[in-house]
């Protein structure tokens, strides 16, 4: 199946890493998948089913001990600031994004960690990127300091792998909607709350304007793609950190649409704030052919699809009184 063992995975209590943690252990055994955070107090999927320890990426001693403590041989890096955390504190993203990589990086090289897997981002895109189809490789002149430290990040990412031979790998992703654990800090976030408002009060009020269209994935794929692309073939890869992937795009307008033919009632109004700046230079679809072509992606989710599952499981939250 894979060359790797025992997995430490880094900010384990986000939207994707409080849900990839439980997906991992299913393949690897719950005591081979160590989640750690900053936070204490992680959900019950995380703390209840196999290690956790509470770990800041930005110390490397202790990240080396955490390694060397379970063994670990491959490493899963979530911990960042998303763009819009990123855009109100642009060193603070710097710090924990690029110095938490260059720790991971250096760590790996020293402990002979066998995979390395850090996201990249479409926020690693700018305005002068092809907004629509986005090719593979690019212009990348990103004007958010998250997409910065994601083109940096990407780049950096890539020399381990030339210098050092280092298998790191990563994935560009578009906005994840997600029903488990709340998305912190992005710009596409509103794809998210706009599900919860819409169970719980039937209205949503959305911070960028109603045609603003945006790549977006269904958790189910965002685990599949990080999954998949982490037990691909090394062979098969010409690229390594910076795959595009894809699965829908859609406008606010368009979400609420979708959304009304399961609620309705449904009603969205728009208070536009900063974010549709960095919504604006983001592109609207991607071409992800050198991922379907390297290692096999291909998204099972559209937009209906997706709705109808985030409206049930969201209807069942609701109903016990979890949200
Ligand atoms: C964000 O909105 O910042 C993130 C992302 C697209 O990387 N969801």
């Amino acid at each position: 199946m894979s060359d790797f063992k025992k997995i430490l995975v880094i900010g384990s209590a986000g939207q994707i890493g409080s849900e990839l943690v439980p997906e991992l252990r299913k393949i690897y055994g719950n005591d081979n998948v160590i989640a750690t955070d900053l936070n204490p107090t992680p959900c019950a999927k995380i703390i209840d089913f196999g290690p956790y320890e509470i770990l800041d990426v930005l110390n490397r001693e202790a990240l080396t001990t955490i390694i060397k403590k379970y063994g670990i041989d491959c490493i899963v890096n979530m911990a960042a600031l998303l763009s819009a955390t990123g855009e109100k504190n642009p060193m603070l993203a710097w710090n924990v994004n690029m110095n938490g990589l260059i720790n991971v990086l250096e760590v790996s090289r020293e402990n002979g960690i066998k995979r390395i897997f850090n996201p990249s981002s479409i926020a690693a895109f700018g305005p002068e990127t092809p907004r629509d189809n986005t090719p593979q490789d690019t212009i990348l002149k990103p004007k958010s300091m998250y997409g910065v430290t994601k083109v940096a990040g990407e780049l950096l990412a890539d020399y381990y792998v030339m210098k050092y031979g280092l298998d790191v790998r990563g994935v560009r992703y578009p906005g994840i909607i997600s029903h488990e654990t709340l998305p912190g800090g992005g710009t596409t976030d509103y794809a998210v709350a706009i599900f919860y408002d819409a169970v719980k009060t039937g209205k949503y009020t959305c911070f960028l304007k109603e045609d603003t269209m945006l790549p977006m994935m269904y958790m189910p794929d965002c685990l599949k793609a990080t999954i998949d692309l982490m037990h691909a073939d090394k062979s098969t890869l010409k690229h390594h950190s910076d795959f595009n992937v894809a699965a829908m795009s859609f406008t606010p307008k368009t979400l609420t649409e979708s959304i009304q033919k399961y609620i309705p009632g449904f009603s969205i109004d728009y208070n536009i704030d900063y974010r549709q700046a960095i919504a604006d230079s983001w592109p609207r679809s991607i071409d992800d052919s050198s991922a379907r072509a390297e290692w096999g992606w291909k998204p099972s989710y559209d937009l209906d699809a997706m709705t109808q599952d985030m409206i049930e499981a969201l209807k069942l939250k609701h109903s016990k009184g979890l949200i």
